[in-house]
């Protein structure tokens, strides 16, 4: 980019952008005019790509910190590495025997805290084990879900806002294999949540960007979780298009910057899963979160 001492290369068509020429372990020497320019590009891209970043915890966190003050880590803050309460750990490396309660975190479409009245505005992920084949992180891009709306569809959106939640009412269902009637309204309302317009406006960008995701969004303002599910489920089919999507493999020391506004994640278990104590097999992610 004009004026930048780093350049960038985009990762597919519409999504993502790999970026060179930055040593990120050097967060306080990058200069604000490319603090600057990331953050353009990541309104643009929805993710920014940097490789071969042997990051240690502290160095991670410093260059974080360089994008602007971090999120609160709520509910995530049990899975934060010993002395690192910034930190979310997500692996499927046991520890003392016992099995890691995050080997298989996002296995629905997600964006980060979208569940909170201001959700995280990024996140930064990064990589120290992957497994030899598969451990991927997929992303969706939510400018391209907004644009693929019919006009008329998006003219009925505009106006509608929807309940957000850590899990939704159909979720809490799936994860129990219970039918959707059989989680009551009270239990959702002690997880908490917020209302969101179902179509919002990029700060950055200025483009519109569909803001609903298969996990936490419950249903539409004035409708019932069951006259919300059909719609709903369109554009959570809308959101995920595999045209939509960039899929992301893995190497130790790539950090991945993704924008919670205009993007959403996955994690498919793509890997030889039942063997998930080979050391092959080991996966270990670390993530940072920015307000
Ligand atoms: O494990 C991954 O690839 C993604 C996990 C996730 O959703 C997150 O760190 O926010
Ligand atoms: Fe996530």
């Amino acid at each position: 980019m004009a004026g930048t001492s780093f350049s960038a290369r985009p990762l597919s068509w519409q999504t993502g952008s790999e970026i060179t020429g930055l040593d990120l372990s050097r967060a306080y020497e990058i200069a604000q005019a490319d603090i600057d320019a990331l953050w353009q590009l990541l309104g643009e891209r929805g993710i920014l790509l940097f490789r071969d970043q042997p990051l240690d915890n502290d160095q991670h966190l410093a260059f974080t910190r360089r994008l602007g003050p971090l999120a609160k880590t709520g509910l995530l803050g049990k899975h934060a590495p010993p002395g690192y309460p910034d930190l979310f750990q997500v692996t499927n490396i046991r520890s003392g025997g016992v099995r890691s309660e995050t080997e298989n975190a996002a296995q629905q479409w997600h964006s980060d805290q979208a569940f909170l009245a201001v959700p995280a505005r990024a996140s930064l992920l990064r990589c120290v084990h992957a497994p030899a084949l598969g451990g991927d992180t997929m992303f969706a891009n939510m400018y391209q879900a907004h644009d693929a709306l019919s006009p008329g569809l998006r003219d009925m959106l505009a106006g509608l806002r929807a309940f957000n939640t850590l899990f939704s009412t159909r979720t809490l269902a799936r994860r129990r294999r219970r039918p959707f009637g059989s989680i009551e309204e009270g239990e959702l309302e002690r997880q908490g949540g917020t209302w969101h317009p179902v179509l919002r406006r990029h700060e950055d960008s200025g483009r519109m960007a569909l803001f609903v995701n298969e996990q936490m969004t419950d249903r539409f303002e004035g409708w019932t979780v069951e006259d919300s599910a059909p719609l709903l489920d369109h554009l959570f089919a809308l959101a995920t298009r595999p045209a939509h999507q960039y899929r992301h493999r893995w190497r130790p020391g790539d950090l991945i910057m993704w924008d919670n506004r205009c993007t959403q994640h996955f994690a498919p278990l793509d890997y030889d899963f039942a063997n998930l104590d080979a050391p092959e097999n080991r996966r270990l992610m670390l993530r940072s979160t920015l307000a």
